[in-house]
């Protein structure tokens, strides 16, 4: 898919070359430390697996311009609710088994199939893309993550006219996830996008953050990274992507439709009913830095949502 001239292009053209690198050097922390640290990790491999063979993936210079959040507090304060309602769930997430990970493609779609992540993997070109990242609860980071975009998995499914939505759904298993038991919950995690959104060029799949294979707290082995809306939108450990004609009823909308919508677009001027959304926390860091529409990416997204005045569009 062809895109007109992109925001990110313009800021690109601006630098010279050796200023690119340099200020790459610089976000990434590629300095002879972490070099070493990356190359420590590919000879000692937590496990035989394709995705360890492809990191690091090569960086999409496209997407630069924030200073990344320390790699260990956007590893060690998360939501993933399936093992806990606080942000220290990376011991219990550790119990996931995220190899051998199938991954369905059904619903309305001319090529289902069920395929495992590693085959996936051969099937498409890893790239590490910085992003922003807003969680509805105004906090927010800045994170390279690897990953392909959505949209050439869209392409393998091949989704038939009728489709206008892809539900992504996260995996299901109470031995491993204690509080997929709470019954008050509508498990497992679904989030969907619209067909016009998930071939956007902006939504990521991630398979890996900071150069090495995604941490299980992260959404192992496959999460979403869509940065123009709030993070729950980017379900985790995803298992199933569904094509449908129906907009399906997502997680938190069944939680709370008054607080949590589908569309739930970065807005700072619309409020959440319980608080504002005019800035944001940048974890690992003091700074309270205002929040932006659509997350900063408002030349890439806005589009999509012409005609859709009438819509809850920011929450
Ligand atoms: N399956 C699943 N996906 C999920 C969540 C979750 O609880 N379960 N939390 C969401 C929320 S609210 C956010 S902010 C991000 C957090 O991602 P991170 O922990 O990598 O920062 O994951 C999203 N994806
Ligand atoms: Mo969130």
């Amino acid at each position: 898919m062809r895109f007109g001239r992109r925001s990110w292009e313009l800021r690109e053209a601006e630098a010279t070359p050796e200023a690119l690198f340099l200020e790459r050097r610089k976000l990434l922390g590629f300095g002879a430390g972490a070099l070493a640290a990356g190359l420590f990790g590919r000879a000692a491999p937590a496990r035989a697996a394709e995705i360890d063979g492809l990191l690091p993936a090569k960086a999409n210079t496209a997407f630069v311009g924030d200073t990344l959040t320390a790699e260990n507090a956007a590893t060690g304060y998360n939501n993933f609710y399936e093992f806990g309602f606080s942000k220290g769930i990376q011991a219990a997430s550790k119990k996931l088994k995220t190899a051998p990970w199938t991954i369905t493609l059904d619903g309305l779609v001319d090529t289902p199939a069920t395929l495992d992540v590693d085959d996936l993997l051969k099937k498409v070109m890893l790239e590490e893309r910085v992003y922003r990242h807003r969680c509805v609860e105004a906090w927010s980071m800045v994170v390279p993550w690897t990953g392909f975009p959505l949209a050439d998995l869209v392409k393998l499914a091949g989704p038939k006219a009728e489709a206008k939505y892809v539900v992504m759904q996260s995996f299901m298993d109470p031995s491993v996830a204690p509080y997929q038991s709470a019954p008050q919950y509508p498990w497992p995690y679904v989030e969907a996008l619209t067909l016009a959104e998930a071939t956007n060029e902006l939504a990521f799949l991630a398979v890996g953050v900071y150069g090495k294979p995604m941490p299980t707290q992260n959404g192992a082995p496959i999460r979403l990274a869509v940065p123009w809306k709030y993070g729950f939108k980017s379900a985790k450990s995803i298992v199933r992507f569904t094509f449908t004609a129906k907009r399906p009823t997502t997680f938190w909308e069944a939680l709370g439709p008054d607080e949590y919508g589908f569309w739930a677009n970065v807005n700072p001027k619309v409020a959440h009913p319980r608080w504002s959304q005019a800035s944001e926390r940048r974890i690992g860091t003091e700074n309270m830095i205002p929040t932006r529409l659509y997350n900063g990416y408002e030349a890439e997204v806005a589009g999509l949502y012409k005609g859709l005045e009438k819509e809850r569009l920011f929450m």
